[in-house]
């Protein structure tokens, strides 16, 4: 490497050792190793504008390996974005800082995907390499065209979502998608040999990628292996082989780079190693410069763009997708008025694929898809046809078995932006891909979770099937809109809700069995304040129960056996704890009321439900693990019937 070269990377070294050194805590090695990668990417590769981060048409750079932020915060610092200053990068992961432990979507615009959960970048950007395809396929080469760039370890290569990832990249032929590997052989605990004796690059090859090998310190190197990669059709993985810590003369290829300040002695060493004598934070103006001119290619390419949006006929429509403004049309209206007219004794699941047809008919930028339970999850409509390697403008995305590969490219997807990602597997499957709907929620992205067989209901498939805790631990996860509608009408307003978030993700539970309409009017969507009287009581009221979903109508039978006994009884409809916990304290009292005995019934775990009940109501659930039976039997094993509950109630009122 020439020493001009080198030195730009060791920049990325400098500030990266010596934020970690003012912060007593982080991750110097990756930027380290990586950095001549990094320098190469962003001098000859990576199409940016600096001045506008969220320029539609700009590459999608990941940083997987989440723990090497400092490469990301140094890196978009030198190429000249706005944020982070030389100040927050000195505030590396103090409170406030937006140079945050790992890499954070929300807190810089430079960052395209919160990172740090090992595996996890790079599956999200198989998601945004699928958005990018799709878009040109709609859009042309003229407004997309754009590559999605990864910088991924070893914890992301091993870690099992990593096989679905490339998996559906391979399959999709997602060809601009291009993985610089960091292959130090180095984890935390030591040499890769300690846990590994796989062969990534023919895995990688067996799933349909392109593989190159380069010196991850020689930018010639470099550039042939990324030019090979640029060439090919396929995905590309390129093993970059570097030495973690690259710099650090006494600890460099040594996992004691790993996850811990160097120490001033070993910083020192490296300075001299390194021939980089600029103080801390302090980047020699030549420096400085040669990386600011890095950003000047995109800035001409993002003016060019600019001129052919603003000649563009598809400009409005263009605008208008990437704005993320969904709303309900026409076919949605006639959707809701027909239920009124005909209420449909139908599955929520059903429901959700008849609101979906209408939807997706108004909606161009729903992208739906099931990780293989297309038909139980009913998430197709006859305006999504298959997005596939031949035809990428589809709206129908066969995901696979693959559930968290699923979820993490809907978050890719998602924050892409231009389309709104939704998809279906069983709820009990949430399980699978909950550390994708976690970050769906950290990352305040709309994703639709489509979720069915939500309860005991789902019948004879049993206990593994059967979600019990499911729906209380997901609700307890923060900005995650949990829902669970009661009929086709619910239904309809849940997804028209979750369509309104624009920062959060939803999960739809949904039945497998079919439900009663209990709502007879679509005037108001009742739904938005997440919990609401249904029916309220006949006779003076003594008790409100209060249910969701497939056992609201349960709850309206419990009522009637309780007006008959003289005892009145609310009904109410808890679609979603989130959104009534969202509302004014008058209205949670109004629903609520202190002075009646709340009873909560959930085909599913009775823990949490004292939230509403207090300690002094009653909860009906299930807090063992399920079983195999008919539907009905099932009901009446758990005492899940009003037969069962309504005695317990009268009981409790001293009756
Ligand atoms: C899912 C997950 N598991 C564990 C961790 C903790 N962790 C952070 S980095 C790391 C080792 C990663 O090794 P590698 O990707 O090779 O990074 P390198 O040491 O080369 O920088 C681990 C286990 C994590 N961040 N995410
Ligand atoms: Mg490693």
């Amino acid at each position: 490497m020439t020493l001009p070269e080198r030195q730009l990377a060791n920049a990325i070294r400098a500030l990266a050792m010596d934020a970690v050194q003012a912060a007593n805590s982080g991750h110097p090695g990756m930027p380290m190793g990586m950095a001549d990668v990094a320098t190469v990417l962003y001098s000859d590769y990576l199409k940016f504008d600096p001045s506008d981060p969220k320029w539609a048409d700009r590459d999608r750079f990941v940083l997987s390996a989440g723990h090497g932020s400092m490469l990301a915060y140094a890196t978009l610092h030198l190429a000249g974005y706005a944020r982070p200053t030389i100040d927050d990068i000195r505030n590396f992961r103090q409170l406030h800082s937006p140079c945050a432990g790992h890499p954070e979507n929300f807190e810089l615009a430079g960052v395209e995907t919160t990172t740090g959960p090992l595996g996890q970048g790079l599956a999200t950007a198989v998601g945004m390499a699928i958005a990018e395809r799709h878009l040109n396929a709609l859009y042309g080469d003229e407004l997309v065209d754009h590559r999605t760039w990864v910088i991924a370890g070893d914890g992301c290569l091993m870690e099992g979502i990593n096989h679905e990832a490339i998996g559906l990249a391979g399959h999709l032929g997602l060809g601009r998608l291009i993985v610089l590997w960091d292959d130090n052989k180095i984890t935390i605990d030591g040499s890769t040999d300690l846990s590994t004796s796989e062969d990534v690059k023919a895995r990688y090859a067996a799933t349909g990628w392109h593989v190159e090998s380069c010196d991850g310190h020689d930018p010639a190197d470099i550039r042939r292996a990324i030019d090979a990669a640029l060439a090919d059709s396929r995905p590309s993985l390129v093993a970059c082989r570097t030495i973690i810590g690259f710099g650090a003369p006494n600890k460099q290829g040594t996992s004691a780079t790993h996850g811990a300040p160097l120490g001033a002695e070993e910083i020192a060493a490296a300075r001299t190693a390194l021939g980089w004598a600029a103080d801390p934070f302090v980047i020699p103006a030549d420096v400085a410069a040669a990386w600011a001119a890095f950003g000047d290619k995109g800035k001409k390419l993002h003016a060019d763009w600019n001129d052919r949006l603003a000649n563009s006929e598809k400009k409005s429509d263009f605008n208008n997708r990437l704005s993320g403004k969904v709303v309900p049309g026409d076919a949605f209206k006639a959707y809701l008025d027909g239920l009124v007219a005909e209420p449909p004794k139908v599955a929520t699941r059903k429901a959700s694929e008849n609101t979906l047809t209408a939807l997706t008919a108004d909606i161009a930028s729903l992208i739906g898809g099931s990780a293989d339970l297309t038909g139980s999850n009913n998430t197709k409509t006859s305006s999504t046809k298959a997005l596939t390697k031949e035809d990428y403008s589809g709206r129908y995305i066969y995901y696979g078995i693959r559930e968290f590969g699923m979820a993490a490219a809907m978050n890719g997807m998602a924050l892409h932006g231009g389309v709104v990602p939704y998809g279906g597997t069983f709820l009990v499957f949430a399980d699978y891909c909950r550390a994708a709907i976690r970050l769906s929620a950290l990352q305040r992205q709309r994703v639709v979770y489509v979720m069915t067989h939500d309860s005991i209901g789902l019948g004879e498939d049993g206990p593994t099937h059967q979600p019990i805790e499911h729906l209380q631990s997901l609700r307890a996860m923060p900005n995650l809109l949990v829902m669970r509608p009661a009929d086709a009408v619910e239904t309809a307003e849940c997804w028209a809700l979750a369509l309104a978030q624009q920062d959060r993700p939803s999960l739809l539970a949904l039945t497998r069995q079919n439900l009663p309409p209990v709502r007879h009017d679509v005037t108001k969507n009742l739904c938005a304040k997440g919990g609401y009287r249904l029916r309220a009581a006949s006779a003076a009221r003594k008790v409100v129960l209060v249910a969701t979903g497939s056992e609201v109508s349960l709850a309206l039978e419990v009522a009637d056996k309780l007006e008959a006994a003289g005892q009145g009884a609310d009904v109410v409809s808890m679609v979603s704890t989130q959104l009534f916990d969202e509302q004014d304290a008058a209205w949670q009292a109004d629903i609520l009321p202190d002075d009646a005995l709340i009873v909560s019934i959930e085909a599913g775990t009775t823990f949490g439900w004292e939230r509403y009940t207090g300690r002094h109501g009653l909860r009906f659930g299930i807090d063992s693990f399920g079983a195999s039976a008919p539907i009905e039997d099932l009901f009446k094993h758990f005492g899940l019937t009003a037969d069962a509950i309504a005695p317990q109630i009268l009981a409790k009122l001293g009756n």
